[in-house]
């Protein structure tokens, strides 16, 4: 039989999974890996990216818009803790990636070896599952193990760690083969049990005023059109988390928009207290979304359907738990009612909800004060984009005002904020990730300028893959977000959260950006819609309104 090296055998198990592209960088341990990649024909792309950092951001968020497992890889030492940032967020997210570490040779460990780290214990708490290979045989079963734990379940993130001696060891080619099916995720949907399915239909035929409160989970699973049919059969708003953002048009009636701490209103929280009956669905209910569990109030009724069983009852005493993939739990529960669908509808308390909010909202974004307020940035920008552009918010601004204002009218996955670990820096890798996972797409990544200094060096990536992605820099001199917690919480004592301003504009040029400063607010709306058209990337810095100084829709600055 034929045979491959350790490093030849991962490659074609790559191929054979689906994969198509890999975000990484190069080192020492990694050589045999990259000369694989050099040497065969396997049609993937590599993207070299400046930080490993980066490399994990990009492999979520193409998996995120595309619906395929993101892979990234990094080497032994400083290239696998620098991957942790982007594989704890992917994880906690229920994002399916593949971090792949190389390490020093199995013969070398204890050694004292340049680099030499435990990569499986320090992956562990951060992975659905993961490995250090000790020999190349193992390479055909470990992949195939991977892309299962990755996309069936809850997904997740996994790593697998390649030894350089390990890249080098022959494999068998006949076991170098694959499950197709693991390409796209979720795979192997989990239906609910029909008892749970048909309890849960009796309990929603006696709810005077239902709320849907959804997570990413809706998103994750393609559950969208289900979703929206059951609303629409029970007459019940649909409320969601920043991660859930996509799981109905927000153009719809009972689009009650995001909830929570962060990018909720008081508005859209009286929708989810006027409820008689909660249904969370892929979603875990946590401190952002319930706002510390007070909305839902403890005590109302919930409904929980979730392919994590674990997550069930975790936060909220539950009636009735559904555990399975969201998509074939919310089509049980429409088939089990079909019979006797509810008339009644909510669409009112949903319709009076929003006026109130984009009210508030619009008397704000037409100001012409400066520095520019944020929700002018939300609405010029809103105003500018395509109808399937691919937004990704950094923590800070960005998050609670595009989660809050931005009305996404097209359900699915256009929106994406880093809500496991809000670690800053993550639109701009994320968007180049997001590029390549929806490449028909306009990617636009927002962030205040403490998050830009996190991910600048990924500029020249940009320029080097002539991206046509569009950043857009809210520049207030500080970290706003925390600014704005001093204020509200410690009677306005600012430690050590301004910084200078810097020109983003000029810095980004000089990588070779096409850029826009823009300071008055009469010349925001055009200066975005320049940078959106242009065929290669743009950057528009704007000289904004302090987040502390802003009347944020953020309810608690600590979640
Ligand atoms: C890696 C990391 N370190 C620290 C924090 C805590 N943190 C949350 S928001 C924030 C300030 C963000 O500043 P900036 O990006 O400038 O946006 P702004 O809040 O000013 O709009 C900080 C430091 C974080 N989210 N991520």
């Amino acid at each position: 039989m034929n045979q491959l090296s350790g490093a030849e055998a991962f490659v074609r198990m790559l191929q054979k999974h689906g994969v198509t592209h890999v975000f990484g960088l190069c080192g020492d341990t990694s050589l045999p890996l990259y000369d694989a990649l050099y040497r065969l024909d396997h049609g993937m792309t590599h993207i070299l990216t400046r930080d490993e950092r980066s490399a994990a951001y990009m492999a979520d968020a193409y998996a995120r818009v595309s619906g395929r497992v993101g892979v990234c890889e990094g080497p032994s030492g400083g290239g696998a803790t620098y991957l942790l940032p982007g594989v704890a967020e992917a994880n906690e997210s229920s994002v399916p990636l593949l971090a792949i570490t190389t390490d020093i040779a199995t013969t070398s460990r204890g050694r004292f070896t340049l680099t030499e780290l435990d990569q499986e214990a320090l992956f562990r708490p951060v992975t659905k599952w993961n490995r250090v290979l000790d020999k190349a045989s193992a390479v055909p079963a470990a992949v195939r193990t991977a892309f299962t734990q990755m996309t069936t379940g809850r997904p997740g993130a996994v790593q697998l760690g390649l030894p350089y001696d390990v890249q080098k060891e022959p494999v068998e080619e006949g076991d170098v083969w694959a499950d197709p099916t693991l390409e796209r995720c979720p795979s192997r949907r989990t239906a609910p049990e029909p008892a749970a399915v048909q309890a849960a239909a009796a309990r929603l035929r006696k709810a005077a005023s239902p709320v849907f409160v959804c997570g990413g989970g809706v998103v994750i699973s393609g559950a969208e059109a289900e979703l929206q049919r059951l609303a629409e059969r029970l007459g019940a708003p649909v409320a969601t988390t920043i991660s859930g953002k996509g799981s109905i048009s927000e153009a719809h009636p009972l689009a009650a928009g995001v909830v929570g701490s962060n990018g909720g209103t008081p508005e859209t929280r009286a929708i989810v207290d006027a409820a008689d009956l909660v249904i969370f669905v892929g979603c875990r209910a946590g401190s952002v979304t319930t706002e510390r569990w007070r909305h839902p109030a403890p005590g109302t009724s919930i409904i929980h359907i979730d392919v994590d069983p674990a997550v069930i009852g975790a936060n909220y005493k539950t009636e009735i738990g559904l555990v399975g993939d969201a998509r074939l739990c919310l089509a049980a529960l429409d088939g089990e009612l079909e019979s006797g669908g509810r008339a009644a509808g909510n669409v009112d308390v949903v319709a009076r909800a929003k006026q109130g909010k984009f009210d508030a909202f619009l008397a704000l974004a037409q100001s012409d004060a400066t520095p520019i307020r944020p929700e002018r940035i939300v609405r010029d920008l809103e105003a500018v984009l395509p109808r399937d552009a691919v937004v990704v918010a950094d923590p800070g601004t960005p998050c609670p005002y595009l989660s809050a204002y931005w009305r996404l009218e097209r359900a699915g996955r256009h929106f994406i904020s880093n809500r496991a670990h809000g670690a800053l820096g993550y639109s701009l890798p994320a968007a180049i990730g997001a590029s390549f996972g929806r490449p028909s797409a306009k990617c636009v990544a927002v962030m205040g300028d403490g998050a830009f200094g996190f991910s600048v060096g990924e500029l020249e990536t940009l320029v080097r893959l002539k991206l046509p992605i569009t950043l857009v820099v809210i520049s207030n001199g500080g970290y706003g977000w925390i600014k704005a917690g001093q204020r509200t919480g410690y009677d306005g004592r600012y430690f050590s959260v301004d910084f200078d301003r810097s020109n983003h504009a000029a810095i980004a040029q000089a990588y070779g950006l096409k850029t826009w400063r823009v300071q008055e607010p009469q010349a925001l709306r055009r200066a975005l819609g320049e940078a959106i058209e242009s065929a290669g990337p743009t950057l528009v810095d704007i000289i904004a309104q302090p987040l502390h100084e802003a009347r944020a829709p953020v309810s608690e600055w600590v979640a």
